[in-house]
């Protein structure tokens, strides 16, 4: 076998090349756009930084020169290939059962680990079919790069008022995964789209997250608060995390295109039978206690994420919207017994908005042995609302 040429010779057969091959692997989308800045992204990303959106997301800290172009994450590349792969498993099931619900790009299996291998197989299949070596980078979700600005460049869809990419085809439930590489590959034309005059996902956003068309306020998404976020959930807000444990679809199920064009993902790993699946089992969560167990349930999946006592965190947040009677037993002993004040924390206010007996004795019994400063200040609160709660139900007067 003779040497391998270092380029493609004709960038149009090289992108009907990659098209072929894109499609057998399983991508839905593919599109190419060239490797130079995303200058319009990298302006709307300064001033998303400057407003303070990007919370706590250290990555998202970073100058916005450096995400916005693609040469810095690979001196050589000449073009960036951006795919889509759906990863739709389907609706909602209703929470009948007072479970945490989970959202639906985080129902299967670790799309880092599945999609990352795909792209490796397809790169070895496009050296073949081209006859040339490609020095890439592959990725999805997981380098320093506007993966949406680029895929809105390579035509794979427009902004929505979400923000999320849109495509006029399959809607927005789908991930985006990137090849930059050193060729030359014939760029495809930007993704046009309008969301006209629906303004759906910003009236239907429960925190009012959606500050203006294509502007997100992190601090405010329950997708933050519930994954990338570290510490507590702002109080204020719990209440419209509603029973979302991990991540949040709201934006994106009201959105007509969504409605009229998702189809179900034909990549099984993305199925909720391969994975944690719609809705976790909230006093089942509550019981994990060490980083090991916690593994041995979630590992392989996106659920990891926020760590043990993120998750925990989300479950006793949803237990108490819920007002799940049931879970009280398991959010007592949190309270008593969880070595993370995040954890017991949490449970001390699902315990005060559930209420009742069991849950006020066991606030008072953690009043006495609580030592960290915030978690008592959440027992007092808790106790508080228990109380309110206690003089409504018995007609006294109320304090709110
Ligand atoms: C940080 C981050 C988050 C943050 C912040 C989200 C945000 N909207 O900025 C949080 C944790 C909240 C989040 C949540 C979600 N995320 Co996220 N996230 C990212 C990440 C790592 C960076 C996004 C980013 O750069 N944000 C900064 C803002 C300023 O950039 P932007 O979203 O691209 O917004 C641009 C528009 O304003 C745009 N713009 C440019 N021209 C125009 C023109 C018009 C008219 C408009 C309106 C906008 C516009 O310029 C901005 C800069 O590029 C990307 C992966 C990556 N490396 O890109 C995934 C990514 C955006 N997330 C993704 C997903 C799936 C989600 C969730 C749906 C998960 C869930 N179900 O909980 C939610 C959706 C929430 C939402 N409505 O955005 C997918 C989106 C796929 C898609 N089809 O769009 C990505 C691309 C990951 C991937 N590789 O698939 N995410
Ligand atoms: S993901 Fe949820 S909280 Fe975040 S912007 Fe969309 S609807 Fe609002
Ligand atoms: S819900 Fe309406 S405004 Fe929001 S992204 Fe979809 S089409 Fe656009």
């Amino acid at each position: 076998m003779g040497a391998k040429r270092e380029r493609a010779r004709d960038p149009r057969e090289a992108r009907r090349i990659l098209e072929e091959k894109a499609r057998a692997a399983g991508f839905d989308l593919v599109g190419v756009t060239g490797a130079g800045p995303l200058t319009e992204g990298g302006e709307r990303l300064k001033r998303w930084q400057e407003a303070g959106m990007a919370a706590d997301m250290g990555y998202m800290h970073r100058p916005a020169e450096l995400l916005s172009d693609p040469r810095r994450l690979q001196k050589s590349a000449r073009s960036v290939v951006s795919l889509g792969v759906s990863y739709y498993p389907g609706e909602h099931p209703e929470n009948l059962e007072g479970g945490g619900r989970v959202a639906r790009y985080a129902w299967g299996k670790d799309y880092h680990l599945v999609v990352k291998e795909r792209l490796r197989e397809l790169r070895a299949e496009l050296e073949g079919a081209l006859g040339c070596r490609i020095k890439a980078r592959a990725f999805t979700d997981a380098v320093p790069l506007l993966e949406r600005s680029a895929a809105q460049h390579a035509g794979l869809g427009f902004f929505g008022r979400n923000s999320c990419i849109i495509n006029g085809e399959i809607g927005s439930y789908f991930f985006i995964a990137d090849l930059i590489v050193d060729q030359e590959i014939e760029p495809d034309a930007e993704g046009a789209g309008t969301c006209g005059r629906c303004t759906r996902c910003m009236s239907a956003c429960p925190t009012g997250a959606i500050k203006a068309p294509g502007v997100v306020d992190a601090r405010l998404c329950i997708s933050y608060l519930t994954i990338e976020n570290k510490g507590a959930i702002p109080r204020e807000l719990r209440g419209a995390v509603g029973d979302w444990a991990f991540g949040c679809d709201v934006c994106q199920e009201v959105c007509p295109y969504n409605k009229r064009k998702a189809t179900v993902s034909r990549w099984p790993e993305f199925s909720g039978a391969q994975g944690a699946g719609p809705y976790l089992k909230i006093e089942e969560v509550l019981g994990i206690r060490t980083e090991e167990e916690f593994e041995e349930r979630f590992g392989g999946t996106p659920l990891t994420r926020p760590g043990r006592a993120g998750l925990l965190r989300n479950c006793c947040v949803a237990a108490g919207n819920l007002a799940l009677r049931e879970a009280v037993p398991a959010l007592v002993q949190c309270l008593r017994e969880d070595g993370s004040p995040l954890v017991r924390g949490h449970a001390a206010w699902a315990l005060g908005e559930i209420g009742g007996e069991e849950a006020r004795a066991a606030l008072e019994g953690a009043l006495e042995e609580e030592t960290d400063g915030e978690c008592r200040e959440e027992i007092q609160h808790a106790l508080g609302a228990s109380s309110r709660r206690r003089k409504r139900a018995s007609g006294g007067p109320s304090m709110v």
